[in-house]
């Protein structure tokens, strides 16, 4: 298949992988750019000489193209930032805030920039300074996300920019990858199908939950009062609704309580495997993932299945 960011990136198929704090590591992200998509480590919250420690370690899974996903509200981004220059890193994707006054640093250094927006409006000014791509996020997906769905989201977006648009969020199989493209994505990028693959490093409650979510499980914690967050359904997310419950009924609440019931709360979940209490963040299309799978053969089944419904619906719209 032909797609701008296949060249812009020297990479075989037009499928990211999501970068999933905690989850996306080097073993995860070498086994997608191994099998031909862009695997991307996830820096999340980590100090500097854990993400430094991932991308010598992928270096030595896979010689194809990888990139780092700077997560700018992280304490370390500045950190961050060196180590990827300094690493030699091609690629870096940016989340939860604007990457404006790294641009120029990463590009002196010959690195591709391909942020992630929730909105046209940044998409717009991410274009004006000089990003490679950019990633149009609609808010089904898992983590942290903005206001509106995908289906508005890519095309508003594909219509105001030049540069290559991979649709997020939402997107879990052949289907819904050739429904972004048919938006007017150059590709996609994929997370929770991503989490029950069998390369990724996630305890076995975490992929057991995402397996068993139902289409309402995936749900939105903390929209009025911080960051808009979106996870399974447990004890956390019932604890984060009575706090929104009380807070909407005080005067001037004590907000810090978001703060703290979300601390520490993604590692709870992904690395001791305490589903009930920590963060399950998953995206909407948890309801239709059923097994655990190889990163081949995720990134197979959407090939072969995006290839299959786009010509039988050629057929059909062709008479
Ligand atoms: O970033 C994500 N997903 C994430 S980050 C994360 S850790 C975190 N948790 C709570 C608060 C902040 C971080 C867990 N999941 N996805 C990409 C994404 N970026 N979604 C939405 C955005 C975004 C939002 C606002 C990007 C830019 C933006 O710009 C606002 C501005 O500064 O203009």
């Amino acid at each position: 298949m032909n797609s701008k960011i296949l060249d812009l990136l020297d990479i075989e198929y037009p499928i990211f992988q999501g970068a999933m704090a905690w989850i996306a590591d080097a073993d995860l992200a070498g086994a997608v750019s191994e099998a031909g998509g862009l695997g991307i480590i996830a820096g999340g919250n980590a100090p500097k000489e854990v993400v430094v420690a991932e991308i010598k370690k992928i270096k030595n899974i896979t010689s194809k193209p990888f990139a780092v996903n700077i997560m700018l509200h992280s304490p370390f981004v500045e950190d961050i930032v060196d180590a990827v220059i300094e690493e030699g890193v091609k690629i870096v994707t940016t989340g939860a805030g604007n990457p404006s006054k790294y641009i120029e640093r990463f590009h002196d250094a010959g690195i591709k920039v391909i942020p992630v927006v929730p909105s046209v409006a940044l998409a717009k000014r991410m274009e004006k300074i000089g990003v490679d791509a950019i990633i149009a996020e609609g808010m089904e997906a898992g983590g942290h996300i903005g206001k509106l769905t995908t289906m508005p989201l890519v095309p508003q977006i594909v219509d105001a920019v030049q540069i290559p648009v991979i649709a997020a969020g939402g997107i879990g199989d052949g289907r819904g990858m050739a429904a972004a493209f048919m938006l007017g994505a150059e590709g996609v990028q994929i997370g929770t199908r991503f989490v029950v693959a069998k390369e990724a490093n996630v305890h076995q409650n975490y992929k057991d939950m995402v397996i068993k979510a139902r289409d309402i499980d995936a749900v939105v914690t903390a929209e009025h009062f911080g960051h808009a967050v979106r996870v399974l359904k447990n004890n956390l997310t019932r604890s984060f609704a009575k706090a929104e419950k009380e807070a909407f009924q005080t005067e001037n609440p004590d907000l810090s309580i978001f703060d703290e019931l979300g601390k520490g709360a993604m590692k709870n979940a992904v690395v001791d495997g305490d589903v009930k209490n920590g963060s399950v963040m998953a995206g909407q299309i948890a309801g239709m993932i059923s097994k655990e799978e190889t990163v081949k053969e995720i990134i197979t089944s959407l090939m072969e299945e995006s290839k299959a419904v786009v010509a039988e619906q050629a057929k059909r719209f062709n008479g």
